[in-house]
């Protein structure tokens, strides 16, 4: 695999990290400048979930206690089935600043539990540290939500938001950001489309949707107006019910009798803001 490097260049302040464990390396003058910088890697353990969207944000704190900028290298190696967004970042720190560096952590879907380690080392002669990282298979069976993590797609998903949001286990609109929702990226064209699929046939009953319904940001303004829900079986889509005019953040949608099913999409045809389509939580479900 290549080595992929990413240069971050904005000094960003240094996070409140809880309970920390902390090394430090010395940049070297040839390569990296000079500085002492001091590497901190959140401690506890990360909780991963075995799917597309189950990944899970890594902080590396660097900070630079001398009166001069440094460049340096943090080293990242996961331990399989674990896989990193990075294998090294190279970056600046500023004199006495700090910067923030966020590594994502995931496990491929079908990966078995337990817990596993990502080294972190800065510089190349730095000391290892493992931080530890957890991984739950994706949940199956009665009760288990079977789109929790994906994987989904969408028709478009604007600026920072990410497809995964909806599917994030976090159903609560009072969290609404771009992490933990969809918001599609075309300004008052419908339809938009909101896709989660199973990998194959699974037998569901019920689906439960979440759109966009805060007190700052009331459904009957900024939700979902008229939206199809849809499964797919032998390459068509069918659909199970259709809503017009709703108000209202949280939806829940009987499937009777059960259905076998692929995937399961949310149609989105107007939204009450005239603008956007949003979805907080798509959740399907096997209940019997
Ligand atoms: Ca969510």
């Amino acid at each position: 695999m290549s080595v992929r490097k990413i240069i971050a260049l904005v000094a960003v302040a240094l996070a409140a990290v809880a309970g920390v464990a902390t090394y430090t390396g010395t940049a070297s003058a040839a390569r990296q400048g000079r500085g002492a910088v001091t590497m901190t890697v959140q401690s506890g353990t990360l909780d991963v979930l075995a799917a597309p969207c189950g990944g899970r944000p890594l902080v590396v704190d660097l900070a630079n206690s001398g009166a001069e900028g440094a460049y340096v290298d943090v080293f990242i190696t996961p331990e399989r089935p674990l896989v990193t967004s990075h294998d090294v970042i190279s970056t600046y720190v500023p004199p006495n600043g700090d910067v923030a560096l966020r590594v994502q952590v995931s496990a491929p879907l079908g990966s078995a539990g337990g817990t596993h380690s990502v080294s972190l080392r800065l510089g190349a002669r730095g000391a290892q540290q493992q931080a530890a990282v957890t991984v739950t298979p994706k949940p199956s069976g009665p009760g288990a939500n079977l789109a929790l993590g994906g994987p989904v797609s969408a028709s478009s998903t604007h600026g920072n938001f990410s497809a995964c949001g909806g599917v994030d286990g976090n159903a609560d609109s009072a969290d609404w950001s771009t992490r933990t929702g969809w918001n599609d990226g075309t300004r008052g064209v419908f339809p938009d489309t909101y896709t989660v699929e199973f990998g194959g046939p699974q037998a569901i009953d019920r689906i439960v949707l979440y759109t966009l319904d805060s007190a700052r940001y009331p459904a009957a303004r900024n939700g979902l107006q008229d939206f199809d829900v849809q499964v797919l079986g032998g390459g068509e889509w069918t659909t199970v019910s259709n809503v017009r005019g709703n108000t209202t953040g949280r939806l829940e949608f009987p499937v009777d009798p059960a259905v076998s099913t692929e995937s399961v999409r949310i149609v989105a045809l107007a939204s009450n803001s005239a603008d956007y389509s949003r979805i907080v939580e798509l959740e399907v479900y096997q209940d019997s």
